[in-house]
């Protein structure tokens, strides 16, 4: 079966597992405290996030589903035929399987991502769809150089080309997303491109609607965090003790999501005593949102440049494809 076969392909390049203890004690020793976003995502977080595209504020994701439907005919004639293509986390598929679609005769797909089991659940899917293709996923860290499988022999040699949708590069600070681009650009090799998805600056209410849904959904994804270390690490965080605030930062270009304690109290982790005050602000998540000078710039100090661009028709998300 799909899943058997994807394992046999499976690189594992056994990537350490993530600290999640030593985080959390870390960003809580921190003034103002902190906790990282990458550990929104576990089943519940992954659950939630779905739900959040689904949320009629949440423009991000229908935006760049529908751009990438009017653009792929463009997007698959710049890129050229026969690429290996590499995605960078392995995604809800859906983005994914547009792509593999409309590309001239891709020949291989490799996803990376930390998590195994999504690694292995995502590519038996795509592996039934796409049976010409050659699936190689890989287990481990894609903000480090990755060193790619090689297609099967008589395919020649093939270009690379990375797809990181969704504008997740936002959630990663500004010195974190060089360093990411500059392992990109080591693994896609200076033959290689890349296809990303960015969240573009824009009317700063709309911006925030998107991180405060009415539903309230992006909320119980702040909270979920709170939950997954009370159930992982034995914090004791009163869920009802903490607020969800995004507010975007313009001068900063981008959202600052925060966990707001509600009252003074203590948070006891791992017998270490955190006294948060009232009105204490925790900040959880960055989500930049870039102009296109801004994104030059950053794309420039990681030893890229961006040769194509294509954006909705209002300018609220952007493609770029990127070369060395
Ligand atoms: C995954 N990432 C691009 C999302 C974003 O928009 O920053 C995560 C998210 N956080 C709150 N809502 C969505």
């Amino acid at each position: 079966n799909a899943l058997a076969a994807t394992k046999a392909r499976l690189t594992d390049l056994h990537p350490s597992p993530d600290d999640i203890l030593g985080d959390a004690l870390a960003g809580l020793s921190q003034a103002p405290k902190r906790l990282s976003s990458k550990y929104f995502y576990d089943e519940t977080g992954s659950k939630l996030f779905e739900d959040i595209t689904r949320q009629p504020e949440y423009y991000l994701t229908r935006v760049e589903m529908a751009l990438l439907d009017a653009r792929l005919d463009a997007i698959a004639d710049t890129v050229g035929p026969e690429l290996h293509v590499v995605e960078y986390g392995s995604g809800s598929g859906r983005k994914t399987e547009r792509l593999l679609e409309s590309l001239h005769d891709p020949v291989a797909y490799t996803p990376i991502e930390i998590s195994r089991t999504m690694l292995l659940a995502s590519t038996a899917r795509l592996a039934e769809r796409f049976p010409a293709i050659e699936m190689l996923p890989v287990c481990a860290d894609f903000t480090q150089p990755v060193p790619l499988p090689e297609p099967e022999a008589g395919h020649g040699v093939h270009r690379t080309l990375v797809f990181f949708p969704g504008s997740t590069l936002g959630n990663f600070t500004r010195n974190e997303a060089v360093h990411l681009l500059r392992s990109m650009r080591a693994t896609m090799g200076a033959q290689g491109q890349a296809l990303v998805g960015i969240d573009l600056d824009k009317d700063p209410a709309i911006i925030e609607a998107a991180y405060n849904d009415a539903a309230g959904v992006t909320a119980a994804f702040t909270h979920n965090l709170l939950v997954r270390l009370n159930r992982e690490i034995g914090s004791d965080f009163d869920l009802d003790g903490f607020e969800h605030r995004a507010v975007y930062a313009r001068e900063r270009g981008r959202i600052e999501t925060f966990l707001v304690s509600r009252r003074a109290q203590d948070v006891t982790v791992d017998g270490r005593v955190f006294h948060f005050a009232e009105g204490e602000a925790m900040n959880v998540e960055y989500s930049h949102k870039y102009t296109e000078a801004g994104f030059a710039a950053l794309v420039a100090e990681a030893g890229l440049k961006v040769v194509r661009r294509w954006n909705d028709p209002r300018d609220w998300f952007g493609l770029r494809l990127l070369q060395p």
